[in-house]
């Protein structure tokens, strides 16, 4: 009938997907995703690049929450923790990671504290959205230097590893109760097999900073922001937790308008999506930064496709 057909062409112009708005967030600046899926949730944990400069550098007080169960509308969680939640610390909230454990809500975030050098603090807390709590009321981990953009992962064994650093990669197995680890302070061998052979000799290899470590299908994956600067993401794979890692190549080539890049991957209702930053927003550069997210498809053995920035 004429009303069956019209109905068709009806359909066949409704769109069964939908797509998010890029930037994600519009309102502030937001920077360093990290999503984590809980409750048939995605939870986006960002950081915060404030619009009045000091020092004309990042200049970054806290950490920001936004969910979205469709990927399409996402809500505005306010604010989870700020560096001034840890007394040892006085400033530079800079790339964190949250993860969930047996209820409980860890949030591993870089700190540079009171007494100087860098640092990776934990807050805890009941909910997702905070507030989070420091427990320990000094750094979790530090090495002196570099310590920055923690990735946690808890692998299928119950073992939960913490990954970070720029300009070295190093690890600690991180105890049950995620607060304390065990063991010592690992530097990950940033040889060229393991991470990419770079275009300039300042670095060892392509790795560069914002490790993003997770296991799927029995590989694990380390994607990275590769240099030199102007940061691209590459990503290395290994078949154990701790390496040996074997680079894989560039996932997401040098685009837009910040120099820095900084990756989150998460699986969410049967889909792949591919978190990340650049200075689209309007005002936006290399210390005014906005989270954005692309939907992919890994190939059949594992690896990345190339996923190209929304930079408008
Ligand atoms: O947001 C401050 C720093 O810039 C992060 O820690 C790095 O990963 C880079 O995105």
């Amino acid at each position: 009938s004429k009303i069956a057909a019209l109905l068709l062409v009806l359909t066949l112009f409704i769109p069964t997907v939908g797509y998010a708005d890029n930037p994600i967030v519009q309102t502030l600046y937001t920077a360093d995703p990290a999503p984590m899926i809980y409750n048939d949730t995605c939870y986006v944990y960002t950081g915060h690049d404030e619009d009045t400069l000091v020092n004309d550098f990042f200049t970054m007080n806290d950490w920001r929450c936004y969910s979205s169960t469709d990927m399409v509308n996402w809500t505005d969680n306010g604010s989870p923790l700020s560096y001034s939640s840890f007394s040892w610390a006085k400033g530079d909230a800079w790339a964190g990671q949250c993860i969930q454990r047996n209820g409980k809500f860890y949030y591993y975030v870089p700190l540079t504290p009171k007494t100087g050098g860098t640092a990776i603090g934990v807050a805890v807390s009941d909910s997702p959205t905070g507030p989070f709590k420091d427990p320990l009321g000094k750094p979790l981990v530090s090495t002196g230097s570099g310590d920055i953009d923690p990735t946690v992962y808890i692998d299928d064994d119950g073992q939960a590893y913490l990954y970070w650093g720029n300009p070295n990669l190093y690890y600690v197995k991180l105890n049950q109760d995620m607060v304390s680890y065990s063991g010592s302070i690992v530097k990950v061998p940033l040889t060229t097999a393991s991470f990419g052979t770079r275009s300039k000799t300042d670095r060892p290899t392509t790795y560069e900073e914002g490790p993003w470590f997770y296991k799927r299908n029995s590989l694990y994956y380390m994607v990275f922001a590769g240099g030199p600067i102007s940061e691209h993401i590459g990503y290395s794979t290994s078949t154990g937790p701790t390496g040996p890692w074997t680079y894989r190549g560039k996932i997401m080539p040098t685009q837009g308008s910040s120099f820095t890049n900084h990756p989150g991957v998460a699986d969410f209702k049967g889909n792949s999506y591919f978190f990340y930053h650049n200075g689209a927003l309007q005002g936006g550069g290399g210390f005014h930064r906005s989270v954005c997210v692309e939907q992919f498809k890994y190939n059949a053995d594992g690896t990345f496709p190339t996923i190209n920035m929304t930079t408008t």
